[in-house]
């Protein structure tokens, strides 16, 4: 198939974006047959700058981009899109507090939802990286009605890469040996990157390390790996996260690693106790742009309390735009 997938990025003139959209001209999203339309979402006074990027875009003459075109009215981008990438979020200013942050957000949301209701591709699949990521992907969803809840989803693929590539480290083997990592819950601090059922070069994870290596080094690391970037680089994780971007949404369309299964924040269905509604990462597989939960899953107590612990902060998150009247 050679007909061109209209893909909208929101958030395109920003760093991630930088990174984003050249790796998807060159096929790393849909495959090295597969043109791709990019259809680019910026506030006004990033446009210039925008406009750059795509001057760029031109000048690596990429066999596979088909055409681009960028605008400040999520409408006119949103117009047909095949798959839609939620990356752009307003950042938390100095001094904002949490329920500040979700406000900001919540307009955003709310109204790019409402959009891809109105005009996305009957199709459409959307990905949310822009932070709050998993309650920004709930506001979007409960705004757009007429697309089933099942299209909508957020990263966790960072923290789930993140984790791959440390247990890799520490087992002194290489990423493509390790299999069947989940991480559980928010894209947030209380995160949970589950070793229970992880496989390394086919043998159990936890026979490789020790229980207290997970605890006290393992989930904290994963966890806190944001802020360690950004401690180092003065700037938040970028082209770390634009990868995970497309590993998410490639999967999502074209299936997961067979034989193992990948973390995605998606619209619950009350699996594994996780209230039905909410935007919960889970372990899934992935094939045709749709996913399924992993089912039959041992929880041990440990993972219970950690799981239970981020659940009640997604449904805090919930309350909280439910009360701004955002959901
Ligand atoms: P930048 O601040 O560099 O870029 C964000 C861009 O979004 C800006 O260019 C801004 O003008 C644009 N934007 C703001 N409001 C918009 C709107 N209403 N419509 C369209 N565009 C809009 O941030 P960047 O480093 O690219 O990160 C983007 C988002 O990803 C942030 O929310 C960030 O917190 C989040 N992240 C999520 C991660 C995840 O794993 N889920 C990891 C990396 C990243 O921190």
């Amino acid at each position: 198939n050679t007909t061109p997938v209209t893909v909208a990025v929101t958030g395109a003139a920003g760093q991630i974006g930088y990174s984003l959209l050249f790796r998807i001209a060159h096929g790393d999203l849909l495959g090295p047959e597969r043109p791709v339309r990019l259809r680019l979402l910026e506030i006004p006074q990033a446009l210039p700058a925008l406009e750059g990027t795509v001057m760029e875009l031109q000048d690596c003459a990429f066999p596979l981009l088909a055409d681009v075109e960028i605008d400040s009215d999520a409408r006119t981008v949103f117009d047909g899109a095949q798959l839609a990438l939620l990356v752009g979020a307003r950042p938390r200013a100095k001094g904002m507090e949490r329920s500040d942050l979700l406000e900001a957000n919540g307009a955003i949301f709310t109204e790019q939802g409402r959009a891809l209701n109105d005009v996305a591709h009957d199709d459409v699949r959307v990905v949310v990286t822009g932070n709050p990521a998993n309650t920004n992907a709930l506001i979007a969803q409960r705004n757009a009605p007429d697309i089933p809840e099942s299209r909508f989803s957020a990263l966790t693929r960072l923290d789930h890469n993140r984790a791959a590539a440390m247990l890799a480290a520490e087992t002194k083997t290489s990423v493509a040996k390790v299999k069947n990592l989940s991480v559980w819950g928010n894209h947030s601090a209380t995160q949970y990157p589950d070793l229970d059922h992880a496989m390394v070069a086919g043998r159990p994870a936890l026979d490789l390390v020790s229980r207290k290596w997970v605890t006290d080094t393992f989930i904290p690391t994963v966890s806190q790996r944001g802020a360690a970037v950004l401690q180092a680089r003065g700037a938040s994780s970028a082209a770390s996260a634009a990868s995970a971007t497309l590993d998410h949404a490639r999967d999502l369309m074209l299936g997961n690693r067979h034989g193992d299964w990948t973390s995605m924040a998606v619209v619950s269905d009350g699996s594994y106790g996780v209230p039905a509604g909410l935007v919960s990462s889970f372990p899934v597989t992935t094939s045709g742009g749709d996913w399924s939960v992993v089912q039959g899953l041992e929880i041990s107590e440990f993972s219970r309390s950690r799981i239970d612990a981020s659940v009640a902060e997604l449904e805090s998150e919930r309350d909280a735009v439910q009360q701004l009247g955002l959901i």
